[in-house]
């Protein structure tokens, strides 16, 4: 009899609204949103509170072994355990490509590593790494028919493909029905840069910086846009970090482009002097792209307000302060010899909700909207994103008015540091509900080790409302 829960007296707020309401779940999934909604075997009051749909973090780095061989400091459980208690209770990590190893391989090795550790649910962007592997064409038809609907590629690294090989990716992920994520700088200028600053004895964190100039995002984006319009593919440029970039993707999607986009926290709310601490410190917040400028933190929140990006992913590339990630070449090693990256699942949520919910920037609705809704749908996640019947109960319980400043080791991650110690937020995840079970509760974990679910998703073109339609 009954219902299995209801969530009673919290203030709802989705993509497309605010309203007080009870809201009931039934078997994972949300059965009714009223106000008299009869029995249930478990309530909660939620008065005072406000709920949203469970964050949605479509980039992260999760039990991955990074372009210079070191593996994450996160496990999927450490990284999912970390994610819940931040308010995110689904995730899109990768299945990363060895050079040489086929696609399926790689495919089923993550898969692994996810079923044994995931605590929330999951899916993975296939990395390709290296497009010259015999069956290759066939693995993507194949796995993207059996539910992994994007790919990623990048543009630098030692695992950057060549414009050739970046189209016949295209073609391949247009007729199979999924979407391309690109890491977007480009190489050429990226290794002058680094080279230069060297001979010249530049090497500490802050040297990252310039080592990877604007204008290698600027070409690298500008050109994969027109690369997508050519191959008539979605492409989701990831961690938009210029003005100039974010610029180049307005103009691409107004010539009707088939263009998405991310920022991520790290370029709304840090700039590059963050890296200029004493010795070696800064490499806690070294990231590629680096972060810019206070003008570029004002373009990009302008661009997601005109809806020219429309995710906030965390790019969570956990690397602990040790001689174990970030000092695995030594403790004065040059910038280049640094892993790439920090954590963010834990943080992408307060961050996002105190800007924008509390302090108001863009509003309540934009915050569900990128955080949320717009990942689950965009990625396709059917089930996730959003609060109504028939969906995933997947929700996270804020209270408003808890304020909360962070410590130097206060994540729940296996990172170490948080490189957001001495920020204040306001508004605060105090319930996490992962399919009606509730995965964090006041500051416990109760999430379990290999209860999150891979969930598959259909190839673009196979679901009405796809993206290969209108724009967002
Ligand atoms: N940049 C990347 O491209 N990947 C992981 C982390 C980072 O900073
Ligand atoms: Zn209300
Ligand atoms: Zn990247
Ligand atoms: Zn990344």
């Amino acid at each position: 009899m009954g219902y299995d829960l209801i969530i009673r007296g919290g203030h709802v707020i989705t993509a497309s609204g605010q309203f007080h309401a009870d809201i009931a779940v039934s078997q994972g999934r949300i059965a009714a949103i009223g106000q008299t909604l009869g029995d249930a075997i478990d309530v909660v009051d939620a008065g005072g509170l406000i709920i949203t749909p469970g964050g949605v973090d479509p980039h992260c780095h999760i039990e991955q072994v990074s372009g210079m061989g070191l593996m994450n400091a996160d496990t999927f459980e450490t990284a999912t355990r970390s994610a819940a208690m931040g308010g995110t209770t689904s995730v899109i990590s990768f299945a990363a490509q060895a050079k040489g190893q086929r696609l399926s391989e790689a495919a089923a090795d993550y898969a692994a590593r996810a079923k044994r550790g995931a605590a929330i649910d999951h899916a993975f962007h296939l990395i390709i790494a290296d497009a010259t592997v015999p069956n290759l064409e066939a693995d993507l038809r194949e796995l993207i028919a059996a539910g992994h609907r994007s790919l990623k590629i990048f543009t630098t690294y030692n695992i950057g493909l060549g414009n050739a090989e970046i189209l016949r990716v295209l073609h391949i992920a247009r007729e199979a029905g999924a979407l391309t994520c690109i890491h977007a700088e480009n190489d050429a200028i990226i290794a002058a840069a680094r080279d230069r600053l060297l001979s010249e004895g530049r090497t500490r964190p802050i040297d990252h910086a310039a080592s990877r100039p604007r204008s290698a995002e600027i070409e690298a984006v500008a050109r994969m846009c027109r690369l997508a319009e050519d191959a008539r593919a979605p492409v989701m440029i990831f961690h938009v970090s210029t003005t100039e970039a974010a610029a180049e993707i307005r103009a691409a999607r107004a010539r009707g482009a088939p263009v998405w986009a991310e920022t991520c926290p790290h370029y709304l709310f840090q700039t590059e002097d963050i890296l200029d601490k004493p010795g070696i410190e800064g490499a806690k917040w070294m990231c590629s792209p680096p972060q810019r400028t206070t003008r570029d933190q004002d373009a990009l929140w302008h661009a997601l307000a005109l809806g020219d990006l429309q995710l906030v992913s965390s790019d969570h590339a956990p690397y602990r302060f040790d001689e174990t990630g970030k000092l695995s070449n030594g403790a004065d090693a040059p910038f280049p010899a640094i892993a790439n990256g920090m954590p963010g699942l834990e943080l992408r949520q307060p961050l996002m909700f105190d800007a924008m919910v509390k302090k108001g920037r863009l509003g309540p609705e934009a915050f569900v909207a990128l955080t949320a809704t717009l990942p689950a749908r965009l990625y396709g996640f059917a089930r996730k994103g959003d609060i109504a019947p028939g969906m995933d109960a997947d929700l996270v319980l804020w209270d408003p008015g808890r304020e909360v400043t962070y410590g130097a080791n206060d994540l729940h991650d296996n990172v170490g540091y948080n490189p957001c110690e001495g920020v204040t937020v306001r508004g605060w995840p105090v319930r996490t509900i992962l399919r009606g079970r509730t995965i964090m509760q006041d500051g416990t974990y109760l999430g379990e080790p290999g209860t999150g679910a891979w969930i598959p998703r259909p190839a673009i073109g196979t679901r009405p409302a796809d993206i290969t339609g209108a724009h967002t």
